[in-house]
Order: structure tokens, then sequence, then C-alpha cells
């Protein structure tokens, strides 16, 4: 392969993360390790699960970005609100926050709850690919821990919080990281 040739292929093989949040990004390329993130935004529409939120958006990325585009969709998914916050996660996490969440848990015995990632993949001449990964835990009582993001410091796993763990020790369990590691091995195998 000539030097013209391979600076070619590097460029093709990156693939663009669209997302705007670094949290995110930061685990997937801890997974792939040549991400490129793309800040664009896209129309998150109101749906009842996270792969028609991913596919819609994908089709509007698509059309913009020329080459491997993939983006997330994730959510929090509590037993004892019946799903909630799920597909509206980004809002609430914005509007009442963890605290909010912690206080509509008051009294709450029954505290599972899981996180769940659908990451989308397209590029030129194929279909959209998905894959989706989740994590099982518990709602704790308060917050703690400063690393991760979103909800990570309520999100327990064995009485320690996503948000006490490093990057690494996340991305061995976690949602993101199984859907992640699934696209991964799909590429490994389908592309040349
Ligand atoms: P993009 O859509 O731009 O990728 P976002 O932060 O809006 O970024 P999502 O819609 O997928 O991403 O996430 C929904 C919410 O769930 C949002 O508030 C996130 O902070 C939160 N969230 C997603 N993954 C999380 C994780 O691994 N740990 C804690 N909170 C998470």
């Amino acid at each position: 392969m000539g030097a013209q040739e391979s600076r070619y292929r590097k460029v093709f093989v990156m693939i663009y993360f669209v997302t705007s949040n670094k949290g995110k990004f930061l685990e997937a390329n801890a997974i792939f390790g040549d991400l490129i993130q793309k800040d664009i935004g896209y129309t998150e529409i109101q749906a009842d699960t996270l792969e028609e939120v991913a596919a819609f958006g994908m089709r509007e990325v698509a059309e913009r970005l020329q080459g491997p585009v993939m983006l997330e969709d994730a959510g929090l998914f509590v037993e004892a609100l019946s799903g909630f916050p799920g597909v509206y996660s980004a809002y609430v996490q914005k509007t009442i926050g963890n605290r909010g969440i912690l206080r509509s848990m008051e009294g709450v015995e029954n505290r599972r709850a899981y996180f769940r990632s659908v990451v989308a993949y397209i590029e030129p001449g194929m279909e959209l690919q998905m894959f989706r990964g989740e994590v099982h835990g518990k709602i704790g009582t308060e917050e703690r821990g400063t690393k991760g993001f979103g909800y990570d410091p309520i999100f327990y796993i064995n009485e320690i919080s996503l948000a006490e763990m490093d990057l690494s020790e996340k991305n061995e369990i976690s949602h993101r990281a199984s859907s992640m590691k699934a696209l991964k091995r799909w590429l490994d195998e389908n592309r040349n």
C-alpha cells in the first residue's frame, strides 16, 4: 500500500461519534481508540424505545456527514417507577436531576434499575446496524462519587456507585461498554 493510499484508508476508517456528551465520548473512545467526536446535534424524537430515537437520529446525521458514523442513545430505567425516566432520561436529568430521582424514590424498597445503551452505526453502502448493552444495579439513597456523569452518582452496583469508579472500571461493566464492544466486534468481522 502506497503512502497516499494508506493516508486515505486511515481517514476513511476513522469513525465519527455524534454526541454532545464528553463523558460518553471518553468511555467509547477508550474502547475504540480512534473516534472523532462530532457535537453537531440531531433531532431526538419522542418515542417508546431508544432504538427508535437512535434510528431516527441516524437518518438525519448520515445525510450530513460522509463516512462511518455512530451515535448512541442511553437511558436509566427504574423498576419501581415503571421504567421511568427511560427514553426521557436526558430531559429528567436536566430538570429534576439526581436529587429529583432520589426524592421520588424516598421510602421505596425496590431500588432495582438498569441502564440501557443503544449504539447505531452506518457507513456508506452498508445497512444501519444497532447494538444494545445493559447494566443492572440499584438506585442508592444518596449521591456518591465525583467521576463519570449524569446518573452515575445514584446508580450503585454492589454498594459502589458508578461515579466512584474509574473510567476503566466502569468500562468493564457498563451498558455503553457492552454496546460499544458489540459494535467493535461487528466492525472487526465485517470491515476490511
Ligand atoms: P447525546 O445525546 O448528545 O449523545 P446525552 O447526554 O443527551 O448526549 P443520552 O440522551 O443518551 O445522551 O442520555 C440520556 C441521559 O442519560 C443523559 O442525561 C445522560 O447524562 C444520562 N446517561 C447516559 N449514559 C449514562 C451513564 O453511563 N451514566 C450516567 N448517566 C448516563
